[in-house]
């Protein structure tokens, strides 16, 4: 198995990619299982935050090289990728990349799909593509400048050199550093965290910065407002509020 799916307690999913020998390449058959698997997820009511990860020395090394050097434009439009990567774009909940090692082209894409990033202090973002003759595939020119910025965006994708995670965390690429043995300690920690808080103010809030970000300022309010007005209608919002005035933990339900 290319990819292994695990449900940890605590309402936490840890997704593994696992092809070492070929550095954790996305080959089509890891896209179609990270695919199945994010599909999955999204339904799944047991589950309210999720993990992906690589191995302890490569994250993903980018799309499979091997599979793309003779195809054809029409090849790649057939192949269609962008439907195997809509699960995780779309994945409603939130996801934590735990990045150790390279995480280089549709790898480092694959990591910007996450809300959150946690890194090894050896971990190694990149955007290769242009020394191997194509430019980004999965959105690496458009997340990459909402996230760091044109000027540092600009570097990483006209060299193609990788930034350490250091400089990752520096330019905002990254939220948190950590020794390279605890990032996927802390990434599940921090996953179990945010699955124990309620779930659909996650998700509301997870929606409204992603589309937030792509719309004018007054709409963006609008849509926070509105999404805001929702909350009183869950009973967590009852529930969190009624137990911090009655001095007592909350529990929630996910209503
Ligand atoms: N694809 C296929 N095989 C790969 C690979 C890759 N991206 N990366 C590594 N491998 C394979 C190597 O070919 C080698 O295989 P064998 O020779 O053993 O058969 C094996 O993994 C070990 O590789 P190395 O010997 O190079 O290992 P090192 O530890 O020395 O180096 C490395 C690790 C990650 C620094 C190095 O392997 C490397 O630079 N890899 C290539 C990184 C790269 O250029 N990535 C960008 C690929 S282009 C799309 C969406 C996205 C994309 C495309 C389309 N659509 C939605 C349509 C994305 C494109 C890309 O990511």
């Amino acid at each position: 198995m290319d990819v292994v799916l695990e449900r940890l307690p605590g309402a936490v999913a840890c997704v593994r990619i696992d092809r070492p020998e070929a550095r954790n390449a996305l080959s089509r058959a890891v896209r179609e299982r990270l695919a199945e698997i994010f599909t999955d997820l999204a339904a799944d009511d047991g589950v309210s935050c999720a993990v992906l990860t690589g191995t302890d020395k490569v994250f993903a090394a980018g799309a499979d090289i091997k599979a793309m050097s003779n195809a054809q434009p029409v090849d790649m439009m057939l192949r269609a990728g962008e439907r195997t990567w809509a699960p995780i774009k779309d994945f409603p909940k939130p996801l934590i990349a735990a990045v150790n090692g390279f995480a280089l082209g549709g790898g480092c894409e694959l990591a910007m799909h996450a809300d959150i990033i946690i890194a090894g202090e050896g971990a190694r973002f990149g955007q290769p593509e242009i020394k191997v003759g194509i430019i980004p595939g999965a959105g690496g020119t458009q997340r990459l400048v909402r996230a760091v910025g044109k000027f540092k965006a600009m570097k990483i994708l006209l060299t193609g050199e990788p930034v350490m995670a250091r400089d990752a965390e520096a330019m905002g690429l990254v939220s948190e550093v950590v020794p390279d043995a605890e990032v996927l300690e802390r990434a599940i920690d921090l996953a179990r965290q945010i699955a124990a808080l309620p779930p659909l103010a996650a998700r509301k809030i997870k929606e409204l910065v992603l589309q937030g970000s792509d719309l004018p300022l007054e709409s963006a309010l609008v849509l926070e407002r509105h999404a805001f007005q929702l909350m009183f209608g869950t009973a967590d919002q009852k529930e969190g509020m009624a137990a911090f005035l009655e001095k007592r933990p909350p529990s929630f339900t996910g209503r």
